[in-house]
């Protein structure tokens, strides 16, 4: 029965000083790609995060703020989020909270991905009262509380601060959530229903669809993933049908994507979800490495509905995955085997592909080429990224071994994050002029290639 398993979060203990709390969020930065006002899905850092505020008993609005937005007023609010979800929406946050109206008393935070990587930088330039480092869920509540005195928000952990004489400190970390089911269900209801359910997003379906998140992190060392090396925290199996049956039952939907970074780390984990929600009968896709899935598995996977694996290929040239780090036993023969295996289960197949890590040449590209070209047959889909060094990788973190520039650790670099973004990016990264010439010349070509062998769907690129 619908919420049998909800309980009140341990987090939560209703308030008898409610207040009025504003969530900022950017725009997904993906008009480049699709070249017309896609919708993307929901941002699920600031749904989490009013979730547990609502549950808390303080009141919550979500604000989506786009590149050219008018200026906002926020007077009506005792406190103020800004998410800085990727490094490319940086300056359209900042726009935001530079330009926006505040009361003098109101509490100001930001957090998100960028901010965990620059939580100092992110500080200075918001001039608010802190800064989120880590999970957010519990370190709201706490500022929340203190609201009045922010001066004892330095009793919360995971929290970047100003002291007195103007220097920043961070109060200790915060560990992770033990377990994440115990978080309320994200605050869909906030947004419209047209930015939760989608009809052009599970696979080659138009079936009512919406998104999910069942695990957060991922362990493995990819250089070029901002998500790599972190702790992977799954719900359970009961948490996750919860919200399933919600979105059923509020949303009439037909099917699911896992948008996680990395669904399919620990099986026993994904077979107890799977268990849990097959009488749902529901279809869905999941992202997934080469080497995680089993022909168990898989079986597994597809009688709870799962109709097609979006699979980390990034390459076809054994020396370019072996540079990039995948960890684990990424090869080109376990990229073939996964696709055969998934196939074989009858799930349907979307690879993304990366072109231009450092060390990309026209040899590594045809390799990428041919493999794709004997996989063709049995590929539904193709994504095809052009390599960025994104902030808070491996390769950002080492400029000087991947021969990088246009970073914040170069002497010219003039603070626009926003070209850390993926798509239509042709910003010289890293090595010479030919390395270049040849890097452009083999991305037409490869460009060209996935174009024509999978037309128009390779363009239904999110996870
Ligand atoms: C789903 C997803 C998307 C979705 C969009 C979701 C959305 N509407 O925002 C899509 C596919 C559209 C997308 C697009 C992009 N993405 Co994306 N995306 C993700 C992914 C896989 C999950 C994000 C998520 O929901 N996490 C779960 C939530 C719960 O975590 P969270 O957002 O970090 O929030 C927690 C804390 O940060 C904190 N917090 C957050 N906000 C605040 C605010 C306050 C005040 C406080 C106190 C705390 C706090 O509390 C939250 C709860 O614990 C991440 C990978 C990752 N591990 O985060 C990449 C990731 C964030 N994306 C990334 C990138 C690069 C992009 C793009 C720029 C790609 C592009 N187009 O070029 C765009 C930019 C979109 C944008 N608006 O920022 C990179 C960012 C790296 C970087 N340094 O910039 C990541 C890390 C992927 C990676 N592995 O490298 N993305
Ligand atoms: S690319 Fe995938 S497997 Fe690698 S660290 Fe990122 S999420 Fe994990």
């Amino acid at each position: 029965m619908l919420y049998q398993f909800r309980v009140m979060s341990p987090l939560a203990s209703l308030h008898s000083d409610p207040a009025r709390i504003a969530i900022l969020y950017p725009e997904v930065y993906d008009l480049a790609r699709f070249r017309e006002g896609r919708r993307e899905f929901p941002p699920f850092g600031p749904l989490y995060l009013a979730a547990v505020a609502e549950e808390a008993g303080h009141e919550v609005v979500l604000m989506r703020i786009q590149e050219d937005a008018p200026d906002v007023n926020l007077k009506g609010f005792d406190v103020v989020g800004f998410s800085i979800s990727s490094s490319a929406t940086y300056g359209v946050m900042l726009r935001a909270r530079r330009t926006a109206s505040l009361r003098p008393d109101a509490l100001l935070l930001a957090g998100g991905v960028h901010a965990n990587f620059y939580p100092e930088q992110t500080l200075a330039d918001f001039g608010v009262h802190a800064v989120g480092v880590g999970e957010g869920e519990a370190a709201l509540l706490e500022c929340i509380d203190r609201r009045h005195a922010p001066d004892r928000l330095s009793e919360v952990a995971g929290l970047c601060l100003r002291a007195t004489d103007g220097t920043t400190y961070q109060t200790g970390n915060r560990s992770v959530s033990k377990d994440i089911s115990d978080l309320p269900l994200p605050s869909r209801h906030l947004l419209p229903d047209d930015a939760v359910v989608m009809t052009d997003r599970l696979a080659d379906t138009d079936l009512r669809m919406a998104h999910v998140m069942f695990s957060r992190g991922c362990p493995f060392p990819c250089r070029f993933c901002a998500a790599a090396r972190t702790i992977i925290q799954y719900r359970s199996g009961a948490s996750a049908r919860a919200e399933l049956e919600q979105l059923q039952e509020r949303y009439a939907i037909e099917g699911f994507a896992i948008v996680d970074d990395n669904f399919i780390v620990n099986r026993k984990k994904v077979a107890e979800i799977c268990a849990a929600i097959t009488p749902l009968d529901l279809r869905w896709s999941a992202l997934s490495r080469v080497d995680t899935v089993t022909p168990e598995l898989l079986a597994t996977m597809r009688s709870a509905g799962c109709i097609e694996l979006k699979f980390g290929m990034e390459s076809g040239s054994a020396r370019m995955l072996e540079l990039m780090n995948k960890g684990g036993k990424v090869s080109p023969d376990v990229i073939r085997r996964a696709v055969a295996d998934a196939r074989a289960a009858d799930i349907g197949v979307k690879l993304f592909v990366i072109h231009g890590y450092p060390g990309e040449n026209r040899a590594s590209t045809a390799e990428t080429m041919s493999l794709l070209d004997e996989l063709a047959p049995s590929v539904d889909r193709v994504s095809l990224f052009r390599f960025v060094p994104l902030p808070g990788t491996y390769v950002y973190n080492n400029p000087e071994e991947f021969r990088l520039s246009g970073t914040d650790r170069d002497p010219e670099w003039d603070g626009d994050w926003g070209r850390f973004h993926i798509h239509h990016n042709e910003h010289h990264w890293w090595g010479d002029e030919s390395d270049f010439a040849e890097l452009e010349s083999s991305y037409r070509e490869l460009r060209e290639y996935v174009d024509s062998t999978w037309p128009d769907r390779h363009e239904s690129a999110a996870p």
